[in-house]
């Protein structure tokens, strides 16, 4: 297994639209391993590929308190949204940036998993919060676009100013 290398805001590559996978073969369940590792070492309660600059739809979560329930989503759809609710919301894509963000208090999702076999699950709380966040990253959406443009700035002057190290 390997650790990947995280891509961080504003980096033009996480704009990029994910691509379904064609078929769950070994090459891709060595993408879902090394994905889980890179989140449980980051550590963080869910990765998208875009993340690791891999534009494939395949997503990595575990919201357990143990990190032992690993979830994987791979082609994931949204089949139903119910109701909305504001969460704090944070990124490993953006370190240290936490902001409130309104998404769907619940919603029904159907998926791929590491064998390549159909599941649906209907989702609540944090896994529903970070099932949006991941299939937002596969649309190349990263959740700091839901704040204000002025906020959107000083977000991206503060990552900036980071990598310049000051
Ligand atoms: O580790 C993460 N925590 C988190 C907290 C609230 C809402 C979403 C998340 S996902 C994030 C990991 C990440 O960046 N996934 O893309
Ligand atoms: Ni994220």
């Amino acid at each position: 297994m390997a650790i990947l290398n995280i891509l961080n805001y504003p980096d033009p590559r996480l704009y990029t639209v994910a691509k379904p996978v064609k078929e769950v073969n070994k090459a891709i369940q060595r993408l879902v391993d090394d994905m889980a590792e890179t989140m449980y070492q980051a550590p963080g309660i869910g990765l998208a590929a875009t993340q690791v600059d891999v534009h494939l739809q395949i997503i990595v979560i575990d919201v357990s308190e143990d990190k032992n329930r690993l979830q994987v989503f791979i082609n994931p759809t949204v089949k139903a949204s119910i109701g909305s609710r504001e969460f704090e919301e944070g990124c490993l894509s953006v370190p240290g940036i936490y902001e409130q963000v309104t998404r769907a208090e619940k919603i029904i999702v159907e998926a791929l998993d590491r064998d390549g076999n159909v599941f649906v699950i209907e989702a609540e709380g944090i896994l529903s919060v970070c099932i949006q966040h991941e299939i937002d990253h596969l649309l190349g959406k990263v959740f700091v676009q839901y704040l204000s443009p002025l906020k959107q700035s000083r977000i991206k002057n503060k990552m900036q100013k980071r990598v310049r190290g000051r």
